[in-house]
């Protein structure tokens, strides 16, 4: 059946997620993959390094347009962008991650998270963003693997981004509750899972021996700061090449600032070039170490 990109639309307003399967062929499957493996590789590596901030005790990397072409031709992908306008008409990006849960080495699952590293059910943003049907931040998980209960699947409390009666806790003191009617999303390696991050949600236990991968674009609306100054992270290599859409989603003539608390955890490929100096971020509530100052880590790695 041909994809109805209102029927998605009213998805994601009356649940808060939508499942849009089959959305990447075999190939560009293989080519994100690759990629999402260098930059696990690089985290891997960066930890080695003593870049063992909390944020990286989870598999995940922010700045994936750095990654390669597969990454960057996936920010052209003509459902995300249909989706996206028909629920917010204007947008931009607001960070580029991606997310893994490592395979489990015994019996229990690995890389285990501390509740305020993002397991349990969260919303990603509480006030001043709950409670509206439409999003204003929506985030499209484009799954490299097979997705199941055994490999980490992500939990969904459907319709939850709509409640206003809850009592918000301070963003990042993540609640506790168990969600009775929380549903775990399945879905096969190129599909795509979109989401209202206001919706309560985390991901699963991975049990599996294998990597369980997605590759999250996650869009704001346009008049919200991006997590990163992406159009200078993304410097001239990347800058040279991009439509005017995809520089219009990084961002190229933002004066504004960035995010002020969020997970900002990155790592570039050896040797990329930034452009410049990014914009500075505003104080980081959550206590993580900033992207300017990782950044800045990069550069002189002996400070
Ligand atoms: O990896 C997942 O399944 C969900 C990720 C998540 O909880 C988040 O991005 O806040």
């Amino acid at each position: 059946m041909p994809l109805n990109i209102e029927d998605h639309a009213y998805s994601v307003m009356s649940s808060g997620y939508t499942l849009l399967q089959n959305q990447i062929g075999e190939s560009d499957i293989t080519a994100l993959r690759e990629a999402v493996d260098q930059a696990l590789a690089a985290i891997g590596k960066a930890r080695e390094q003593g870049r063992n901030y909390p944020i990286f005790n989870y598999p995940s990397t922010q700045c994936m347009y750095c990654w390669g072409d597969a990454c960057l031709d996936l920010l052209e992908h003509e459902t995300i962008h249909g989706l996206t306008a028909e629920l917010m008409r204007e947008y931009r990006l607001w960070g580029y991650n991606m997310l893994a849960r490592a395979p489990s080495t015994g019996g229990s699952p690995p890389g285990a998270l501390k509740l305020e590293e993002g397991i349990g059910l969260h919303q990603d943003f509480s006030i001043p963003f709950h409670g509206s049907p439409r999003p204003f931040y929506l985030w499209h998980f484009v799954c490299l693997d097979d997705v199941t209960p055994e490999n980490g699947a992500t939990w969904v409390v459907p319709g939850s981004h709509r409640a206003t009666d809850l009592s918000l806790p301070k963003h990042g003191a993540h609640r506790t509750f168990t969600g009775g009617s929380a549903q775990q999303i399945c879905a096969k390696a190129g599909d795509i899972l979109t989401l209202n991050p206001c919706c309560y949600h985390t991901p699963g236990p991975n049990y599996s021996h294998s990597w369980r991968r997605y590759l999250a674009v996650q869009l704001c609306y346009i008049t919200l700061p991006p997590l990163h100054d992406h159009w200078s992270i993304a410097g001239p290599s990347v800058q040279r090449k991009v439509s005017i859409r995809t520089r219009k989603m990084l961002r190229g003539d933002y004066e504004g600032f960035a995010y002020p608390h969020a997970a900002s955890g990155y790592v570039l490929p050896d040797g990329w070039e930034t452009d410049g100096n990014p914009f500075a971020e505003a104080p980081n509530e959550m206590g993580q170490h900033s992207a300017m100052r990782q950044l800045a880590a990069l550069r002189h790695p002996e400070h």
